[in-house]
């Protein structure tokens, strides 16, 4: 079946026709393609079509699909069982990998998506602290627990409006800005004694990409410290691609919890929080807070994310860095020339260029941007064989697999997009 015949059948079977709604390609007023394989940089669609991806999962492919090394550890793993529901050697080795790499990661617990562990480390933060109320920021997206669905970011951002919350669990949600400190700083003026954490993605990538700017976040550090709250990092994203040792190490800042997903499992379903000892021992079976799961630790997940970061252990993330900031700006400098108003925001082997005309550091910039301009780059540059995220609150991710002939091919496609 091509593509289309797909979709087709998939919205007779699935809402939208897709297994998460940013999938569905409305904000880019395209229908999906359908993927058949992908190796490296590169995905095919049923249709045969070949595409350099700069999707890559949403960010998890950081070696590219299909990592020897990765698929390697894979195989081997599912030759010995796929699943235990028992502890194994690959969680016990992959738990001392992530700790080395992050050592305010003390103790923490594998689950098998992000959104189970930013819930399970709100939840901890409560019990923890035995507040109710948390300050997450408009536009950053913590994976889709009710308490965060409250001006939230990605696909969130994408579709207004998420029926099915009680306004009795969001009304603990208190929201400020991204890298407004005051806002921050006059919640917990009027309850701070209420406030079990903070929650904050250190550089946004559910909004497109945004970064802190100076002092934001060692303000929320100081902030927690001062109020006895939580602060939480949630590095599904960042983690292990803003550096080897995420964004804490990047900004040297040292969360309590921290919360990670996508690269950690290598293409597999991984998540997982951690950090300070003395608060995950409030975990059960040691501490009172409840959380638990069937495929918690997987087997094969665990081998697969333990090969990816030993890979990442020998790459150059400096020059993948350099690389990818060469290409960020030069496709910013073609748009620049076609007329079009773009800002850049860029860090590590992630961006985003924005169809604006001002820099973007929070929601209400992100959300004043082009949609339609997007769209239209969007769509002619799948037409040309590369491969966007199809919305315009995510990141263009580059892997340390994309070649210079694979960035010079984007920029050719670029060049002759028409608006
Ligand atoms: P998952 O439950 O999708 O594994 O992770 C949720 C999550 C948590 N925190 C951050 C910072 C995240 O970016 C995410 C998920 N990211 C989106 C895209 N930006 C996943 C893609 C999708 O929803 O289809």
């Amino acid at each position: 079946m091509d593509s289309k015949s797909l979709f087709k059948k998939a919205q007779t079977l699935m809402p939208g026709g897709v297994n998460s709604p940013l999938r569905a390609c409305k904000y880019v007023q395209a229908e999906p393609v359908f993927i058949a394989n992908a190796k490296g940089a590169y995905i095919w669609d049923v249709d045969g079509r070949q595409y350099i991806d700069y999707v890559h999962s949403w960010g998890p492919q950081i070696l590219g699909h299909q990592d020897p090394a990765v698929s390697k550890a894979a195989h081997a793993a599912i030759d010995l069982g796929s699943s235990y529901g028992a502890p194994c050697y690959g969680e016990v080795a992959l738990a001392e990998e992530i700790q080395r790499l992050i050592p305010s990661m003390e103790m923490m617990r594998m689950v098998s998506s992000g959104t189970e562990a930013t819930m399970s480390a709100l939840r901890l933060a409560r019990g923890y602290t035995g507040r109710n109320k948390f300050v997450k920021f408009i536009g950053n997206y913590h994976g889709h627990a009710d308490s965060f669905l409250a001006a939230a970011g990605s696909a969130v951002a994408a579709t207004p409006g998420t029926p099915g919350v009680p306004e009795e669990v969001v009304k603990h949600t208190l929201l400020a800005h991204y890298n407004d400190l005051d806002a921050v700083k006059a919640h917990f003026a009027e309850s701070g004694s209420e406030i079990a954490c903070i929650i904050v993605e250190p550089a946004a990538g559910n909004m497109g990409l945004v970064l802190p700017n100076d002092g934001f976040l060692q303000g929320l550090r100081d902030l927690c410290t001062e109020h006895g709250a939580v602060l939480i990092f949630d590095e599904v994203i960042t983690g292990f691609r803003l550096s080897p040792g995420g964004a804490q190490q990047r900004f040297n800042i040292t969360p309590d919890l921290t919360t990670l997903g996508k690269i950690i499992g290598g293409g597999f379903p991984v998540g997982c929080y951690g950090g300070k000892r003395e608060i995950m021992e409030h975990m059960a079976p040691v501490g009172g807070v409840f959380q638990a799961g069937t495929l918690s630790g997987n087997p094969v997940a665990m081998a697969a994310g333990l090969a990816t970061l030993k890979r990442l252990q020998d790459c150059d993330y400096a020059a993948l860095e350099a690389r990818t900031k060469k290409l960020a700006e030069e496709l910013t400098a073609i748009m620049t020339e076609k007329g079009q108003a773009v800002s850049l925001n860029h860090i590590a082997s992630a961006f985003t260029m924005y169809f604006s005309d001002v820099p973007v550091t929070n929601m209400i910039e992100s959300g004043n941007c082009n949609a339609d301009a997007y769209a239209t780059y969007w769509q002619q540059m799948l037409a040309q064989g590369i491969y966007l995220a199809p919305a315009g609150f995510e990141c263009t991710f580059t892997s340390f697999v994309h070649t210079d002939e694979d960035f010079e091919k984007t920029l050719e496609a670029a060049r002759k997009v028409t608006f």
